[in-house]
């Protein structure tokens, strides 16, 4: 065996809402395993999966890391992922290469928006999930209180298995309901436990909730609840493995307790984590797709089996290299021979092959299945592709990204840097695939786009620290669409005659409107040679061109349907360069004709906020075009969900702050393109053209 025995790995993520403690769990679990000599704490920046400068800065993890640690013969990769909305790229990806998913809520406020979100990206890649009740020494911490809500809003099969013992600044410990014991702290003593029986105060609730657990795994198959009715409990050996089997299928969520920067019920977690946590072997075979056959192939977690391993992570450092974080699924990853890159069909060498600690190291020679690493200084490997064996290839799904959410200008602050900078932005890509790079159309400036202005403000901060380019960044755009109200017929004619070889090409167009979100369909009705099939992707490549940039306001034309109905053509003068000219030209005349329309994008926003601010706050949203949905309970919260034009929200997060007094919080994403209303897509034009013709009279 090369690699660490599959069936006693755990790779767990730590996942949930911003603040609730998903890098201070790490630390915790690192310190009680004895993996760091001391517990780090935010406050101090000295944790070790927030290693960055700039999450050390902003208190805030902003790039998922991993640290692995033993417990018991087990190794445990631990995946501390990213809870504010801005930087759930990162943890998307990450969701794909865990086996469970340890869900975190603080004990004072339970299920909040990204909770949920988490929630469902787990539900989307079928891991388990557990949820842990984290920060039970805080005030208003109430354990009951944060199971019921997450029953309601998150899984009715949640069921503790663990209960605390105390709340608040009385909480002095857990106990675990499988093996009905008491672990309790020295309020001093940083991790320091002492087992002992369930005190008798706790004896009763205690009972009950095992009863309850017992009867839930019972019910999660038809074998033990036949046993369980017969007997009226279930045996030590059926109550764990039908826990492990009902967490595995997701029909049953376990719920444990703790505090993390008090390091109590950290034990307790790792023996659950240990015991009845999925490893990498009980999961179904990774599933890909043979480039060659196209043919679906599975790949069980075997050190026989080829490799298949996946990068879920990239780190761009200027001087250290590039640092890939992979899981392996099947077969051995070794470090002294090249790996073969199947999505870009290249060997790569590798520098070195380290188990992470955050930004600590440690290098192995090799990896088997279920592992998860890093590969330091691969030249071509982005995140996403999948490692292979090159003799039996496997394309693994590519991980989904969000949709960019907001757009800002940027411009290097020095005249001349602009090449410094397009390269920076490249190398940032690297790490941030959910960064994205465009153009303005109609003013020429490089747009930078991402899930919100933090997203941003970061990557031009680490544009400055890394690369060295010092950028500006403009008001934030709003990535508005172009369409038609009207069906038009139009001839676009390119004709030239002057001396020598001619120009010639002539076309018949019908632009029609399509349903909102259909994007483009072009369709060929030419009968009998009058435009020659070579020429016909000429003229579509003319259109296409020309509703690139826009006919209103410089912006994509989306939602139209083109038919080529007839034209003509000259033996010798036609060519292909004039018949896409000709195409350009019958596009823009039917599209003055057809009434041009703004399109703008809607968000789907989701409020979190106390009882007393929710009139407001649905007078705000109202007053910015926005349409509630409706209002909810979560917990001590109410969540307001709405849809609002995203022009109306890019300064949404100052409002919300002054509006709650900072008690509120929101995320936002894409839901689909609307019609500007017509006051405001004037402006909106008017705006534009001005931009452009500002532009146009630069040297
Ligand atoms: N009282 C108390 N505070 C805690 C506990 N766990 C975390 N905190 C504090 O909560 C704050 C946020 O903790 P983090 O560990 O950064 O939370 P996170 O979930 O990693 O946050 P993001 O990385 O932004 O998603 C820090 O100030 C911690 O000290 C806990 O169990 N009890
Ligand atoms: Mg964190």
């Amino acid at each position: 065996m090369r690699g660490f025995d599959t069936a006693r790995i755990r790779n767990v993520g730590l996942l949930g809402h911003g603040g609730d403690g998903k890098t201070s769990l790490t630390e915790a679990i690192l310190f009680a395993t004895g993996s760091v000599p001391r517990l780090g704490r935010i406050e101090d920046g000295t944790t070790s999966t927030d290693f960055e400068e700039d999450e050390v800065k902003q208190q805030k993890s902003i790039n998922v890391a991993v640290a692995f640690c033993e417990w018991k013969g087990h190794r445990i990769n631990l995946v501390d992922t990213p809870g504010f909305s801005n930087f759930l790229a990162d943890t998307r990806s990450a969701v794909r290469v865990l086996d469970t998913a340890l869900i975190l809520m603080s004990a004072a406020s339970g299920v909040k928006v990204t909770t949920a979100k988490v929630w469902g990206y787990a539900e989307a890649e079928g891991i388990p999930r557990v949820l842990y009740v984290n920060k039970m020494d805080r005030d208003r911490a109430n354990f009951p209180r944060v199971l019921e809500d997450a029953r309601k809003n998150l899984s009715a099969h949640a069921a503790p298995v663990m209960l605390p013992v105390g709340a608040e600044a009385a909480f002095r410990g857990v106990i675990t309901l499988l093996n009905m014991r008491a672990l309790t702290f020295a309020p001093d003593g940083i991790g320091k436990v002492a087992e002992g029986p369930i005190p008798a105060e706790f004896a009763k609730e205690a009972e009950a909730a095992r009863h309850a657990l017992l009867e839930q795994v019972a019910e999660s198959d038809d074998t033990l609840l036949e046993k369980y009715l017969e007997t009226g409990t279930l045996e030590e050996a059926d109550l764990k493995a039908g826990l492990r089997r009902a967490i595995l299928l997701g029909k049953l969520i376990p719920v444990c307790c703790g505090s993390a920067t008090k390091v109590m019920g950290v034990q307790a977690l790792l023996d659950f984590i240990a015991e009845y946590l999925p490893s990498p072997a009980d999961r179904s075979p990774v599933a890909g797709t043979d480039p060659k056959t196209k043919q679906r192939v599975s790949r069980p977690p075997r050190e026989e089996t080829p490799l298949v391993a996946q990068v879920f992570k990239t780190f761009a450092d200027p001087y250290a290299g590039k640092i890939s974080l992979v899981r392996v699924y099947s077969g051995v990853l070794s470090g002294d021979a090249p790996v073969y890159n199947a999505t870009r069909q290249v060997k790569e060498r590798i520098g070195q092959l380290v188990l992470p600690r955050g930004k600590a190291q440690t290098p192995v020679p090799a990896v088997g299945p279920g592992e998860i690493c890093a590969l330091v200084k691969l030249k071509e490997t982005a995140t996403g592709d999948t490692l292979a064996d090159e003799k039996a290839p496997v394309l693994l799904e590519p991980i989904p990204l969000p949709n960019p959410v907001i757009s800002y200008a940027i411009a290097p602050k020095s005249k001349g840097d602009e090449e410094r900078m397009s390269v920076a932005l490249a190398r940032l890509r690297e790490e941030d695939p959910s960064l994205q790079v465009g153009r303005d159309q109609q003013t020429k400036e490089t747009l930078i786009s991402g899930m919100g202005r933090t997203h941003i403000e970061v990557a031009v901060e680490r544009l400055r620290r890394k690369f060295g380019v010092e950028v500006q960044m403009q008001k934030p755009r709003v990535p508005y669409k172009e369409t038609f109200r009207g069906t038009v017929q139009a001839q676009g004619k390119y004709k030239k005659q002057t001396g020598g070889r001619g120009q010639y090409g002539d076309c018949w167009i019908k632009l029609e409107p399509l349903p909102r979100g259909k994007g483009y369909e072009f369709v060929n009705q030419i009968v009998g040679g009058v435009i020659p099939r070579q020429f016909i992707p000429a003229v579509e490549k003319g259109i296409v061109e020309a509703m690139e940039g826009g006919v209103l306001a410089g912006y994509p034309v989306v939602d139209v349907k083109i038919t080529l109905t007839d034209g003509s053509y000259h033996s010798v003068d036609s060519s292909e360069m004039a018949f896409k000219i000709a195409g350009s030209l019958g596009f823009k005349k039917a599209a003055a004709q057809a009434t041009p329309v703004l399109l703008e994008p809607i968000m789907t926003v989701e409020v979190v906020a106390p009882d007393e601010c929710v009139g407001d706050i649905i007078g705000d949203l109202n007053s910015r075009r926005g349409r509630v949905m409706g209002v909810e309970g979560r917990a001590r919260n109410q969540a307001i969900k709405a849809q609002a034009p995203l022009a109306e929200m890019l300064e949404y997060a100052p409002q919300l702050r002054s509006l709650t007094g900072d008690r509120g919080d929101y995320t936002m994403e894409f839901s689909h393109y609307e019609e500007v209303p017509p006051p405001i897509q004037e402006r909106v034009v008017a705006e534009a053209r001005k931009a452009a013709g500002v532009e146009g009279e630069e040297p």
